[in-house]
């Protein structure tokens, strides 16, 4: 028995190293002569219809550009006739009307049988009255839905101190830069009537563009929607010198923060929303400043083989660069590996230094940080400066005083930007307003950036490598985490799924920082991760989770990316020899695909909990990597658990 059970041990190691050593080969054919890597990032169809529909406003839709995208949408449009907004999702009522004008736009008849059940399943929603309010502004653009009933935006927000609720620094970056181009298509009301109508995708036709019953006055809702009657009607009294006076400073605002490469925040929302807005604003299509945006959009199109074309709502080179790297060294690359080394090189160019909107709250705070996207100067982000570090001091670099004046500005930038609550958020300090959610505009996605336990975490996990473990704010970091860990155990994820990302991403930081394994925060984390290990051995954690924790925190078919952040947090915790960790590394070895990755069709990233959902094409393959690695040669902190 003893004898079968160590020849069991001894050829399972050696394929663990197989796979890794695959696993490995296959992340380095992957990077980019320039340094960088960049999977693709999916999201859903909006994305796809929404830039169609750009390019009807603007008047430059081609043929070739419409057959190609619609291919696509109709290539995502599921047995039932609907789309979702991520893999085996729920169907989506916005998404499949915006995905079904859009194939109106290609020239799809509605009498399709995909058309047909694509309608009836609106219809039965409740129709286009019950789309979200981007969905029901990209109509009213082409006269599907009327503006008045829309939520006002007035852009006399631009007025508005920053010490006043609702004034634009108020909402999260993405909120606003999203926000202040729609008040300038808000006030314009503009309408370029489509070559059809939409009546099949109405619930009722006798009564097509039916106003919600107001909520009781005395709820916040029911305040709100009283204020949005009363900017409906100081709409036609807004005085015309201040509105005039808002919309050049709407203008001057969205040029200001254009980014290098023609995008803005590097996100598609506010790229769209730019374009109307200055086009609207009086720029011509070939003005440097809308020649740049729309090109922009070119660089954010993935052709597909078969002749198809989506548009990534964003893209992670920085942060597929930094996990990238880290998960190497985690593979026992060596400190100097020339692909190393050019990640390293490519980082530091990266790195910005100039001030973003985020001085707003920290005017005297000297910049330096990394964002996520190529061009993004405007919003660094702390989350991809924590990881950008921790890869930098994995490497050892020819110019050591250039990276070590990268990561100490990293650094004091970081805890600068510490909320008052002692967590950090992804791009703002103290973004913690409840107001922004309660307007009826903002009935979409998140609209604030509070601190949440993932970014926190990484953070915390930074300052530990960079021997501040023991500074005061580190410890305020570190108690924010012990007293917002879950009942069961676990923590919430807010940029990826779930509490398995989450509880991922808090233990390494937690024992980064000198806590023992044996702490009972840290027992019930991993009571908690075996308790949701599938029988396959592996994890998963579907989106529902989101919506419905009680049933879904935890528990979904098993994924590579998923498997592994639970695999990192029991290595973590000590647990390098446990059975859990010998069957959730088995669930790796067995189910990686010749060439060295993974499948991974589910979604396991999160743009907003539920509403936006992201497919990072790489984590199938970094973050197996870095968990292998760690197996075979213990953490980069806990100084080798096997
Ligand atoms: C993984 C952690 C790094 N960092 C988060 C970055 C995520 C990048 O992906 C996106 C970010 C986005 N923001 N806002 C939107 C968005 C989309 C992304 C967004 C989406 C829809 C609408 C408005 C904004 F793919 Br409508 C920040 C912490």
């Amino acid at each position: 028995m003893a004898v079968r059970q160590s020849d069991e041990t001894l050829s399972s190691a050696a394929a663990v190293a197989e796979t890794l050593d695959r696993a490995t080969a296959h992340l380095l054919s992957l990077q980019h002569p320039d340094g960088w890597w960049k999977g693709d990032l999916e999201t859903n169809v909006t994305m796809d219809a929404e830039d169609l529909l750009l390019r009807q406003f603007l008047g430059i839709r081609t043929a070739e550009q419409t057959a190609a995208t619609a291919a696509w949408i109709r290539s995502q449009q599921r047995e039932d006739g609907t789309w979702s907004t991520f893999h085996d999702g729920p169907p989506e009522l916005s998404t499949t009307v915006e995905a079904y004008v859009a194939l109106r736009l290609a020239g799809d008849d509605p009498q399709d049988p995909h058309m047909r059940a694509a309608s009836a399943f609106v219809r039965a929603g409740g129709g286009i009255a019950a789309a979200r309010v981007f969905t029901r502004i990209w109509l009213a653009l082409f006269g599907w839905w009327p503006w008045d009933r829309l939520p006002e935006m007035p852009p006399e927000i631009m007025f508005l101190p920053k010490w006043l609720p609702l004034n634009i620094y108020a909402f999260g970056c993405w909120a606003r830069q999203t926000i202040v181009p729609l008040t300038v298509v808000s006030a314009h009301r503009p309408v370029r009537p489509a070559p059809f109508t939409l009546t099949e995708l109405h619930t009722d036709p006798a009564d097509p563009y039916p106003q919600r019953p107001l909520a009781a006055p005395t709820s916040w809702d029911g305040l709100f929607e009283r204020l949005d009657r009363v900017l409906h009607v100081y709409r036609r009294y807004a005085a015309r010198p201040l509105r005039r006076a808002a919309l050049a400073k709407a203008g001057r605002w969205i040029i200001e923060r254009q980014e290098a490469d023609g995008c803005w925040g590097g996100i598609q929302p506010p790229a769209v929303y730019s374009l109307i807005a200055l086009q609207l604003l009086g720029y011509d299509l070939d003005h440097p400043v809308m020649k740049a945006g729309l090109a922009s959009f070119d660089r954010f199109t993935v052709h597909t083989e078969d002749g198809g074309r989506w548009m990534e709502a964003c893209q992670s080179p920085v942060w597929d660069t930094c996990l990238a790297a880290i998960a190497l060294r985690d593979a026992g690359l060596p400190a100097d590996h020339p692909g190393l080394l050019a990640a390293v090189d490519w980082m530091l160019d990266e790195e910005i230094t100039t001030t973003g909107d985020w001085a707003v709250q920290r005017p005297r705070l000297a910049p330096g940080g990394w964002a996520f996207e190529f061009e993004n100067d405007n919003y660094p982000d702390i989350d991809d400066t924590a990881e950008v570090v921790l890869a930098l001091r994995r490497v050892t670099h020819p110019e050591q005083p250039r990276v070590d004046g990268a990561v100490r500005r990293a650094v004091e930038w970081s805890l600068g930007m510490q909320s008052k609550n002692g967590a950090w958020a992804a791009f703002d300090v103290d973004n913690t307003s409840t107001l922004p959610n309660k307007l009826p505009f903002c009935d979409f996605g998140e609209v604030v950036d509070p601190p949440s336990a993932d970014v926190t975490a990484h953070v915390v996990e930074m300052l530990a490598e960079v021997g501040r473990a023991d500074d005061p704010r580190t410890r305020r970091g570190v108690d924010w985490l012990l007293a917002n860990q879950e009942a069961d155990g676990s923590w919430f994820g807010r940029w990826g799924t779930n509490y398995i990302y989450g509880t991922g991403s808090v233990l390494p930081a937690l024992v980064a920082v000198g806590m023992s394994p044996a702490h009972p925060a840290i027992r019930r984390a991993v009571s908690w991760l075996e308790d949701r290990q599938n029988p396959d051995g592996g994890w998963g954690e579907d989106m529902r989770s989101y919506e419905d924790p009680a049933q879904w925190s935890g528990r979904g078919e098993s994924t590579a990316s998923q498997t592994a952040w639970a695999l990192m947090a029991l290595l973590a915790a000590g647990e390098g020899r446990s059975e859990a960790v010998e069957r959730g590394v088995r669930w790796l070895v067995a189910t990686q695909l010749p060439e060295g990755t993974w499948d991974e069709p589910q979604f396991t990233g999160t743009g907003f909990p539920w509403d936006f959902s992201i497919n990072y094409h790489l984590y199938r393959l970094v973050f197996p990597v870095t968990a292998l690695g760690r197996y075979l040669h213990g953490t980069p902190l806990g100084g080798g658990v096997r």
